[in-house]
């Protein structure tokens, strides 16, 4: 079962605890020598800058899907998350330039996350606290040679930092079509991390089927596990559609136009108790969608931000907003927590 790291942030003793997190995920990537110290140093900064700009927060570092998937290039990739609900950073460009330090620290800086990274996304709010990503996979270079219409990004925070998560996200890519999943195993823990991680396994094999079809064949293969609420969102990029179908508590969120849409699932346990009908939703999938899913680890009342998910932000980024700003110390997490994002590509770059 894949591991997440999940370090509390709240003095500087943790900040080797998080390179130590990056070292192991980044062996469990497959990551050269060369890409782990890139890794490595990434964490680093990231758990330096946190303490400097909100004094504590949470960091999670876990090995995930690229953002697009690309069968030239498989493989996974070490990700990195830093979120924290300190005052914001009031000069994210500035912060973002190489060699910037607002205060007189070793550090190197956001800049050299930005330039190691693969992908590096950041969101800043006054107020409400700053999210940074990093993504580092085993190749140079970056993008990807295909025009995929959309890019997936997820975070996944274990409760009570514990060393599984009972939830788990993937994506995978055939054709036109792109299909993203998010699974949470009943309960949390190990037992809850197995039935999530066999809902992955199996996607894997049958996500070019309708969502409806791939959730018949993920109860069959959960039969035997806790079972898990899973979310199947389908998009075709070329007909420009989205399909969706849920069994059990996954919250789905589209946005269109300046109003979410919930997505609604059937009642059930895969694996365990399987409605007799699950139906399909189909919807238009434009460049200002973004589709949203979240386990029960967020309140299923929670409603994203104005400013959440722009064109141009990293899925991931926007995941990691979402548990950012829905959690707050007056509302402690009791569940796993993960989030999955679906967004259009962002616009080209020259
Ligand atoms: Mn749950």
């Amino acid at each position: 079962m894949p591991r997440v790291r999940y370090v509390p942030v709240q003095d500087p003793t943790r900040v080797r605890d998080v390179r130590v997190a990056a070292e192991e995920a980044a062996a469990e990537a497959g990551l050269d020598e060369r890409r782990t110290a890139d890794a490595a140093l990434v964490a680093t900064e990231l758990a330096t800058n946190l303490l400097k700009h909100a004094q504590a927060g949470e960091m999670i570092v876990d090995v995930v899907d690229p953002p697009v998937p690309d069968e030239g290039r498989p493989g996974r990739v070490v990700q990195i998350t830093a979120l924290d609900h300190g005052p914001g950073i009031a000069d994210v460009d500035g912060a973002l330039r190489d060699g910037f330090s607002t205060t007189r620290s070793l550090g190197a800086g956001l800049g050299t996350c930005r330039r190691l990274a693969d992908d590096f996304g950041l969101h800043s709010a006054l107020g409400r606290g700053t999210v940074a990503v990093a993504r580092l996979g085993s190749a140079v270079g970056e993008g990807s040679a295909g025009a995929p219409g959309a890019r997936a990004g997820g975070v996944n925070v274990p409760f009570a930092g514990a060393d599984f998560s009972g939830d788990a996200w993937a994506w995978v890519g055939s054709g036109d079509r792109l299909t993203l999943m998010l699974a949470d195993g009943l309960g949390h823990g190990s037992e809850a991390a197995r039935a999530s991680t066999a809902a992955v396994e199996e996607l894997r094999r049958w996500a070019p089927l309708p969502p409806a079809e791939c959730l018949s064949k993920l109860h069959t293969a959960l039969a035997g596990t806790r079972g898990a609420a899973v979310a199947v969102a389908q998009l075709d990029t070329w007909a420009g559609r989205l399909r969706f179908a849920g069994i059990g508590n996954v919250t789905a969120r589209l946005r269109e136009g300046d109003r979410w849409r919930s997505l609604l699932s059937r009642p059930g346990i895969v694996g365990v108790h399987r409605p007799l009908t699950v139906r399909e939703d189909e919807v238009d999938w434009t460049p200002e969608s973004l589709l949203i899913l979240h386990t029960d680890g967020l309140p299923s009342r929670w409603t994203p931000a104005p400013d959440t998910g722009p064109p141009t932000a990293d899925p991931a980024v926007t995941a990691a907003v979402a548990v950012r700003d829905a959690g707050s110390l007056a509302r402690p997490v009791r569940d796993d927590t993960a989030v999955a994002v679906l967004a259009p590509a962002p616009p080209e770059r020259p």
